[in-house]
């Protein structure tokens, strides 16, 4: 939980929803025209809490058979003279939307009830993991890597689970990976990893380990806790291994209102949001304004790159006062698109169906210009 030295929540309580040891982003209290997510807005998962590391002693370990040598030890310095490399990226949750299954599929699904601000943009700075492991002497046969964080050791049920660790296989960690120091232009806050951290780009936000500590590089697969027992689908209909292995993230959008605004008949409204598609981009985003009776296309809004998200607009002039319910709809560039319901799974993992955004139209205050006689 981000605090202030005295200890207070740094956001006063208004822009995050907070839940236990992890904060979302209150879309309400964001600029909905940002485009980045203000690092102080931005969601934060942690298994346990922020570790205090300090970043002159901290050492990055990168070993294993998969390195031609013994292995190499990397202090702050040496990464940062390796190269440096900065790119927005979009980050978010497996679990970002679980409340929804319960909100609009009435299955409640435990585990942190998440609404839709679990995900973040941000322009990241680092080195490419490709860097790093050609650098340690990655050997032709390497298949993966394991990073783990310097975090206590996740406890959960009596079962010392050890270090948060997820295995990442080779050809993404080659491709565009990055060991991760800067976020928005400052050094990584605590709670997002300081001094260094991974950034998984489009996949679930469990691969983009924080507090990195070591990277252990392998020439045959291993599993942790978090690519079996959690991040994985289980549950009616999961039982191929093949489908319930989770990677990349699915497509998603929203619309950045408040729950429950209000807006005003006969009035114009521009109604704005947001669409993401893991590793993809956006092809198209429908907004509807009678709850999914007629849809029509909004136009999207600056940049639509690969894992990140394109913002949309769309002008409403609501006709008459009452409950209405808006919804939004994305398409992406592989040709998924939002569908109605989604099957659920028991962890309640990548919601990703057209959420349901009640509004209530008012009617007009009568004309201040109307003089009252
Ligand atoms: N070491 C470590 N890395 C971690 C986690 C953690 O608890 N410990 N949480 C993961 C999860 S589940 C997510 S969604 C992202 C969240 O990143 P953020 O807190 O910077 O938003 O970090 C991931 N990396
Ligand atoms: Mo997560």
């Amino acid at each position: 939980m981000l605090r202030d030295p005295d200890g207070n929540p740094v956001d006063g309580g208004k822009w995050f929803i907070h839940h236990g040891t992890d904060v979302e982003t209150n879309w309400a209290a964001t600029d909905p025209l940002s485009y980045r997510t203000p690092t102080e807005h931005f969601f934060v998962r942690n298994h346990t809490a922020a570790p205090e590391i300090d970043a002159a002693s901290w050492r990055l370990e990168v070993w294993g058979d998969g390195l031609a040598g013994d292995g190499t030890t990397y202090s702050l310095d040496r990464l940062k003279a390796l190269g440096e490399t900065t790119y927005d990226r979009a980050l978010e949750c497996t679990g970002n939307g679980r409340r929804l299954f319960a909100e609009q599929q009435g299955e409640f699904r435990p585990g942190t009830q998440w609404g839709l601000g679990a995900i973040g943009l941000a322009s990241w700075t680092g080195v490419l993991l490709r860097t790093v492991l050609e650098d340690a002497g990655l050997r032709a046969d390497a298949v993966q890597v394991m990073p783990v964080g310097l975090d206590a050791s996740y406890v959960c049920d009596g079962v010392d689970h050890g270090h948060v660790r997820r295995p990442l296989p080779i050809e993404k960690a080659l491709e565009d990976v990055l060991v991760a120091w800067e976020m928005n232009g400052a050094p990584l806050a605590p709670d997002h990893g300081f001094p260094v951290r991974l950034v998984v780009p489009g996949w679930v936000g469990i691969a983009s380990i924080k507090w990195l500590g070591s990277l252990e590089v392998s020439t045959t697969r291993s599993e942790s806790p978090w690519s079996t027992k959690w991040y994985r689908m289980h549950g009616v209909g999961y039982d191929d291994a093949e489908l319930a292995v989770l990677d990349r993230m699915p497509v998603k959008s929203l619309v950045d209102l408040p729950p429950a605004a209000e807006v005003v008949a006969g009035r114009l409204t521009v109604l704005r949001g947001r669409a993401w598609a893991g590793d993809a981009t956006i092809a198209a985003v429908e907004v509807s304004t009678d709850d999914g009776l007629t849809w029509d296309e909004a136009r999207l809004t600056g940049p639509n790159d690969r894992s990140c998200w394109v913002q949309w607009e769309h002008p409403w002039t609501p006709t008459a006062a009452g409950d209405q319910v808006i919804c939004t709809r994305a398409t992406d560039s592989t040709g998924r698109t939002q569908p109605a319901r989604v099957p659920t799974n028991d962890d309640g993992y990548l919601f990703w169906a057209v959420v349901r955004h009640p509004v209530t139209v008012t009617a007009p205050a009568p004309d201040a210009s109307v003089p009252v006689s």
